[in-house]
């Protein structure tokens, strides 16, 4: 941690009606967006504070405010609430002038307590620990499902529109600003291969066939913390994308991140697959959460839900590639396009398992009638 870092994060706790310095300082690495701290605050009566602090990309979030008073809301909603959601919801400390963000240097920062006991996975070799992380982003949906859509704003328009998604994708090939095209023609072969498949969703929603709920949008395991023995789900982080959207889409993520064999960057892809044990458990919990209020159109579609998800994030990493990578943070060159070819291996092989995926969605609606 440098001078200067340490000067801006000091700054950022002297708005928060916090006493202490800060004796402990350190970069968290896995989020692809925000820039995150884990800090521990000493008070002179030997005290320590650990605490989380992050800086909101505004890069990518334009409208930070937007993104703060959603999560305003949630945390307004689930203090009305007098059932208990079962795994906490993350929510900010108010700084001494009431707001939940801070600005300096005009940039937003936001500030937590560090959640004891938690952490969290980037890859998930023990199937019988998805249940519980099903169980817990299918109460989200729940849990938020009288929470009135007006309500929030839309933090990224279009996110998981995957139609402007591939459109977006395809400009960018025709662009080239860098000549990385010519070399990965094949991967762009797989998204004019599977367009249509890959807009079926959005056009159902479009359609009014697939209603709109709230929904978090990012559902990756790490966004979830672990209780470090227990292996049960804490808290469920990252609202930034909290907004109306599809239930199959936060499916899909979840099982995206959390059923493939691999981490999300495997540069070698015969490594990579999706894992029928981790989607069973997963599949198994989340619908026993939510299947009560979804309609059989929501589940029937929610394998495709995996694929779909699959499908556009790969190609708005590769997009990210031929761009000169301007959004993902990468740590080595060509992150990007590995990660592409990552999320493109996992997609090919949901799509050979389709048929089990679907047959298991369906079981797990049996159990819970
Ligand atoms: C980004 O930064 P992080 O890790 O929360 C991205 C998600 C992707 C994810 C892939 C706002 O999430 O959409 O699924 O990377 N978030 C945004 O790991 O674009
Ligand atoms: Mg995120």
């Amino acid at each position: 941690m440098n001078d200067l870092n340490l000067k801006v994060l000091n700054n950022v706790i002297s708005q928060y009606p916090l006493q202490g310095t800060i004796t402990e300082a350190s970069p968290c690495v896995n989020g692809h967006i925000n820039d995150t701290y884990r800090v521990s605050l000493g008070e002179a009566s030997g005290i320590t504070h650990e605490l989380i602090l992050q800086r909101i990309n505004d890069h990518v979030f334009v409208e930070p405010e937007k993104v703060m008073h959603n999560i305003q809301e949630i945390a307004a909603h689930l203090r009305q609430k007098d059932s208990a959601y079962d795994c906490d919801i993350i929510s900010f400390l108010d700084t001494k002038d009431g707001q939940n963000y801070a600005v300096v240097n005009d940039q937003f920062w936001r500030l937590c307590h560090y959640v004891p006991n938690s952490v969290t996975y980037e890859l998930v070799d023990d199937a019988s620990m998805l249940f519980s992380a099903g169980f817990a982003f299918g109460q989200f949906q729940s849990i938020l499902a009288d929470l009135p859509m007006e309500n929030l704003h839309e933090t990224i328009p279009d996110f998981h529109n995957t139609r402007k998604r591939l459109d977006a994708f395809f400009a960018t090939v025709a662009e080239d600003p860098l000549g990385r095209a010519a070399a990965i023609e094949e991967e762009i072969a797989f998204f004019a291969e599977h367009r249509n498949l890959a807009c079926q969703l959005i056009n159902l929603q479009e359609q009014g066939v697939l209603p709109l709920r709230v929904t978090h949008n990012d559902t990756k395991y790490n966004n979830i913390l672990m209780h470090e023995e227990t292996g049960k789900p804490l808290c469920v982080i990252d609202l930034d994308t909290v907004m109306p959207g599809l239930p199959a889409h936060d499916f899909g993520d979840a099982i995206r991140f959390a059923a493939n064999t691999a981490v999300e960057d495997e540069p070698d892809t015969s490594k990579v697959a999706l894992n029928m044990d981790n989607y069973r458990e997963f599949t198994r919990g989340f619908i026993s959460a939510c299947s009560g209020f979804l309609t059989d159109k929501e589940i029937e579609t929610m394998a495709l839900g995996a694929i779909t998800i699959t499908i556009e994030l790969a190609s708005r990493f590769l997009a990210d590639h031929i761009d000169g990578d301007h959004y993902f943070k990468i740590h080595r060159p060509n992150h990007n396009l590995e990660r592409a070819r990552c999320q493109i291996a996992l997609a090919q092989d949901m799509l050979a398992k389709y048929d089990q995926m679907q047959e298991i969605v369906m079981d797990s609606v049996k159990v819970n009638v």
